[in-house]
C-alpha cells in the first residue's frame, strides 16, 4: 500500500469539478486517508513549488495556486503514486490523453486542475506541507479484500 498526495487546484473548485474528480478516485478504490478544504498560503505554495522557483511560469503558478480555495488529500492504494499520476494526465492539458482528468476537463497550461505527487520523497514532503499526521484517519473497509491483494 502506498500513500500519495493530491491537490485539487482553485480552477477545479471554481468550475464545479470537485465531485467528478473525487468520484474517479473513489470509484477506483483508493482510500481517503485525509481530505480538507483550505486556502493555500504564499508560504505553502512556495514550498510546494520550490523546485520551479526562477522558472518563467513560477510567479503565475503561485498566483494560481493561492487564487482561491483548494482541496488537499492523501490517498492510499496499490502503487498509488504512479497510478494516480496516470489518472491525472500530462502536465499540459492539450497534451493530456482523453480519459485522464486533465485530458477530459482541461485546456490550458496552468489551468490543469489537479496536482499529484510524482515520487515517494515528494509525496512525503507535500503531505507535510498540507497536513499534520494527526489529521490522518486510517481505516479498513469491508470491500478492501476485493480491491487489494492479500498482504497489501
Ligand atoms: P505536474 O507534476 O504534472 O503538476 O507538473 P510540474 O510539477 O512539472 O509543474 C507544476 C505546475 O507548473 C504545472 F501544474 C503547471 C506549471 N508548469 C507550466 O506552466 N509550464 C511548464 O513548462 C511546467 C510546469
Amino acid at each position: 500500500m502506498e500513500k500519495t498526495f493530491v491537490l485539487l487546484k482553485p480552477d477545479a473548485l471554481q468550475r464545479g469539478l470537485v465531485g467528478e474528480i473525487l468520484a474517479r478516485f473513489d470509484r477506483r478504490g483508493y482510500r481517503f486517508l485525509a481530505l480538507k478544504l483550505l486556502q493555500t498560503t504564499e508560504a505553502q505554495a512556495a514550498e510546494h513549488y520550490g523546485v520551479h522557483k526562477g522558472k518563467f511560469f513560477y510567479e503565475d503558478l503561485v498566483k494560481h495556486l493561492t487564487s482561491g480555495p483548494v482541496i488537499a488529500m492523501v490517498l492510499e492504494g496499490s502503487e498509488a503514486i504512479a497510478a494516480v499520476r496516470k489518472m491525472v494526465g500530462a502536465t499540459r492539458p492539450p497534451e493530456a490523453e482523453a480519459g485522464t482528468i486533465r485530458g477530459d476537463f482541461g485546456q490550458a497550461g496552468l489551468r490543469n486542475l489537479v496536482h499529484a505527487s510524482d515520487a515517494p520523497e515528494t509525496a512525503a514532503a507535500e503531505m507535510a506541507i498540507y497536513f499534520d499526521e494527526s489529521e490522518f484517519v486510517a481505516s479498513e473497509r469491508a470491500i478492501d479484500r476485493w480491491i487489494f491483494e492479500d498482504g497489501e
